[in-house]
């Protein structure tokens, strides 16, 4: 497999105006033609043209219309090459067969339920015809799809359908045009038996836009929440950053087997039916949420992504991390604020921050990659990233570099530079080293020591930062880290700030004439000291509020500065953030403890704390639902030396038992007192209630005790809707009389709905019974099961390798599990299966027997035959 660099960027040396394909759809195979009309880009210079294929079966060649000699191009696993095209303008046709009923990976052309789709992101299109499958070639596209009508009634593709008829022989054909120009990756295609719901939506400037959400007939009523999540995407992206859609049609087709989430192909987004499709009966809370921030984020791709796409695939960042910030911020606005923000916070540290202090750590803006694939897994890092330029420049200044970018670059395909340059220029801004966020890998540590100078009445903060070495990366230059401060008096309030004195300048907050209350320091140096003057009192400081950027803070706040933060702080990610700061010392400290045999003992102040802030009625539910959850295993384990997942859940078990046992009667009155009643609502309020109800459940599920077993049963039978009924069944999960009874009754109530059933089997992959793994086994024989469905896969083996004490078993039944059926998968699917083998990648991170039993797998998977590139690249990056 080779390595690919971003220092070797080469413009091409012929560009393509247009693209015409035509599909002809059978059951053994199907035929593309395409007809590119090719330009040099120096005009008279002749040099190889380089396609990309595979697994294609060419059948002919032609230039401006005549058959291609043999020894004038050869074709190999992966190009076809023209020797010595014409030096000027010319059209290439080209012939090819290939197999979309084969297809199990999922890229390029496959059949998904007994209907035709296609996955083109990042490098599928090349499966489907030779071309520069690479996203700066972007041409103008028309596309004609021939198939047998009565099994394909329905044939779509990007643009706006211009021609259809009847063919003989029981066919038919549309024919598409996209009037705006692409690159390969947002081609789309999908034929089959498929409905629509249909709606409208009126733009800013008055045109009327179709919509329309495509599934099998049976589905369709569960697309209600989709279509109004589209047209509230359509509204905020208008409202907020000045975008209108551009077509008079926007198609949406849910297909049940999909690598990823979904896909922003040009007006014809392609889900997993997992993102579409909810009913109150069968989805919960927390889908329907997903819902709404994906079908957001597809949708917003037609500006940040497909208008403006990226150069390169090392630029993936530029439309993905904007675009994750972009589907943040509407989610937000829908909802709750700092409960989102607190969400994606999670996000990040569960998944980004753990893979970027791995061997698989790259930074934003990557320097090599053997598959893109894997840079494709999560943009949180970038998402951050953008995020700063606005907290940077207030949301006037943000608002102002996007439109600027937008009017440089539509139509183009460009790097995270033309980004920054944007974004610098629309506000005369001053970023010192701020560029370094796209490519130095790595989360920075930064410390901060606070002291108050009564005398003087001055306050400082002494930062420090340090940013660990990664792979390829040993030494770093220090970040330009914006903090969020505030400062809080004695009786809890924000104090406004006077002016902060830093690098031999005075900043002062009065002369605007309004009270601030919250100042961005600009942190860009090894070590550096702020000032603030005028504080009268020793405050308490709410030091990166927000989340200004993403970090790991180390402060001095005492635990009673914690805990007076937790009750007062005026931000509330921050007043989250102290109770969890709180949380990881108290588990840490109970590790070493349950390590050295000690009896694990809770500390009162925190179970005080906790019991405060559930009693507080004047606090946001799902605020609350968020506070008194603990921070996760992984979280944990990720601050140990040796990680240690044995001793962190028992630790994590103990705090939820003891803080169950100790407040069951605020957890149950809190249970009671946030039932639902009346009908499922999708709205911030009806969900916190819900979240903070099946939070007290979750804790006192934990406890063994008849009446509990009572109630929860209860919960489960009455339950409308599936936020209740899961939660509830979640609960009893911990209940271990009544748990298989109860497992077996929710699958005989669900089994015809496959996405619930994912629900079903992820739950009894994640269970901390002793011994899983066999449960497990058995599971992939179930005949809900299939291999070849990411979603089953993603729920059943994804779920069981976040179970800390199964698949970290120090007898190595886990691994072996995983390290063969990484094996099997990679033959079906090497996206899906690479996902899977990322589980083993922090391998070094655990004890020696977990070491060489992990180290052993992944050196049997690397030895086996015919891996693919993307397994290899994480199993051999991990084993380096
Ligand atoms: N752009 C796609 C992800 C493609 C991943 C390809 N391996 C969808 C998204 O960003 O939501
Ligand atoms: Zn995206």
């Amino acid at each position: 497999p080779k390595e690919i660099f971003l220092k070797n960027y080469k413009q091409p040396d012929y560009y393509f105006d247009t693209l015409d394909l035509k599909f002809t759809l059978g059951e053994e195979s199907t035929i593309v033609t395409s007809k590119i009309a090719i330009n040099p880009r120096v005009e008279g210079q002749s040099s190889p043209l380089v396609l990309d294929g595979r697994d294609l079966k060419l059948q002919s060649v032609k230039i401006n219309g005549n058959v291609l000699k043999e020894e004038d191009f050869y074709v190999d696993s992966r190009h076809l090459t023209l020797k010595s095209p014409p030096s000027s303008k010319f059209t290439l046709e080209i012939v090819t067969e290939i197999y979309p009923q084969k297809n199990t990976s999922l890229e390029g052309l496959y059949k998904s339920s007994g209907n035709f789709c296609t996955q083109c992101e990042a490098e599928g299109f090349r499966k489907i015809t030779f071309y520069q499958d690479r996203p700066d070639i972007m041409a103008k596209y028309t596309c004609r799809i021939e198939a047998d009508k009565s099994l394909y009634p329905v044939l779509l593709s990007n643009g706006n359908l211009i021609e259809q008829g009847d063919l003989e022989g029981g066919k038919h054909f549309t024919v598409w045009e996209d009037p705006f120009k692409k690159p390969s990756y947002l081609f789309a295609l999908v034929a089959g038996q498929l409905e629509s719901r249909d709606d409208t939506f009126t733009t800013c400037s008055g045109r009327k836009v179709s919509l329309r959400i495509w599934t099998p007939p049976q589905d369709l009523p569960k697309t209600e929440h989709a279509m109004y999540s589209l047209k509230a995407a359509m509204k905020w992206d208008e409202d907020v950053f000045g975008r209108e859609y551009d077509l008079d049609l926007f198609n949406i087709v849910a297909v049940p087997d999909f690598n990823m989430g979904a896909m922003e192909n040009k007006s014809l987004n392609i889900f997993n039916s997992r993102l579409v499709l909810a009913s109150p009966e069968t989805a919960t809370d927390a889908d329907y949420a997903a819902i709404l921030g994906v079908i957001g984020h597809e949708y917003f791709h037609n500006w940040t992504g497909n208008r403006v796409t990226c150069r390169d695939w090392f630029q993936l960042s530029l439309k993905e991390g904007l675009t994750v910030f972009r589907d943040q911020e509407f989610s937000s606005d829908l909802g709750s604020r700092p409960v989102k923000r607190i969400a994606d916070v999670s996000k990040l540290r569960t998944y980004q921050f753990p893979q970027d202090a791995g061997p698989m750590a790259h930074p934003v803006r990557p320097h090599s990659y053997i598959k893109i694939d894997l840079i494709h897994y999560f943009h949180y890092q970038g998402a951050e990233v953008v995020r700063m330029y606005k907290t940077l420049l207030g949301s006037q200044g943000f608002r102002k570099g996007t439109d600027l970018y937008f009017q440089r670059h539509d139509g183009q395909a460009v790097t995270c530079e033309d980004f920054f340059a944007a974004m610098r220029d629309a506000n005369n801004a001053d970023f010192a080293n701020f560029l370094l966020w796209y490519s130095q890998a790595g989360t920075p540590v930064v410390k901060v020591t606070t002291n108050y100078n009564a005398e003087g009445r001055t306050f400082s903060l002494k930062f420090s930062q340090e940013v660990p070495p990664t792979p390829g990366q040993p030494t770093k230059e220090p970040m330009f880290i914006p903090v969020a401060v505030g400062l809080l008096d004695s009786s809890g309030k924000d104090m406004p700030l006077s002016s902060v004195y830093h690098d031999g300048k005075l900043e002062s907050f009065s002369s605007s004439g309004q009270n601030v209350y919250t100042t961005v320091l600009r942190v860009t140096k090894k070590e550096e000291e702020f000032v603030f003057n005028d504080v009268s009192e020793r405050p308490t400081p709410s030091i990166l509020r927000g989340f200004s950027a993403p970090i790991h803070l180390e402060s001095d706040l005492t635990d009673n500065d914690l805990l007076f933060l937790l009750a007062h702080d005026s931000d509330e990610f921050n007043r989250w953030e102290a109770g969890q700061v709180l949380a990881r010392k108290l588990m840490l400290s109970l590790v070493a403890d349950f390590q050295q045999n000690k009896a694990l003992v809770l500390n009162l102040q925190f179970l005080q704390g906790i019991k405060s802030i559930l009693t507080d009625s004047s606090l946001d539910k799902e605020f609350i639902a968020k506070a008194i959850t603990l921070p996760g295993v992984g979280e944990i384990m990720d601050m140990m030396t040796v990680a240690d997942p044995d001793a962190v859940h028992a630790v994590r078990t103990f705090i939820r038992k003891k803080l169950a046992s100790e407040l069951k009667e605020e957890l149950l009155i809190t249970a009671k007192n946030n039932r639902s009643s009346g009908a499922y609502e999708f709205d911030h309020n009806n969900m916190a209630r819900r979240a903070l109800k099946n939070t007290a459940l979750a804790y006192v599920g934990s406890l063994e005790d008849p009446e509990i077993t009572e109630l929860l049963l209860n919960e489960y039978r009455t339950a409308t809707n599936m936020t209740d009924q899961f939660a509830a069944l979640v609960a009893i999960d911990q209940q271990r009389a009544i748990r298989e009874e109860i497992l077996a009754d929710f699958y005989n109530k669900w089994q015809h709905d496959y996405l619930v059933v994912n629900k079903w089997l992820a739950l009894q992959a994640m269970s901390d019974m002793p011994g899983n793994v066999e449960n497990v086994k058995k599971l992939l024989s179930h005949t809900s099961f299939d291999l070849r469905n990411p979603n089953n896969v993603y729920s059943l083996i994804g779920g069981f390798c976040g179970s800390p004490v199964n698949f970290h078993c120090k007898d190595g039944s886990g691994y072996k599990f995983l390290g063969e059926l990484v094996v099997q998968l990679d033959k079906i699917n090497p996206q899906v299966a690479s996902r899977m083998v990322s589980a083993f990648s922090r391998w070094k991170r655990y004890d020696e027997t977990r070491q060489s039993l992990a180290k052993e797998q992944l050196e049997m998977i690397l030895s086996t035959e015919g891996l693919s590139e993307n397994v290899f690249e994480i199993a051999s990056k991990s084993l380096a």
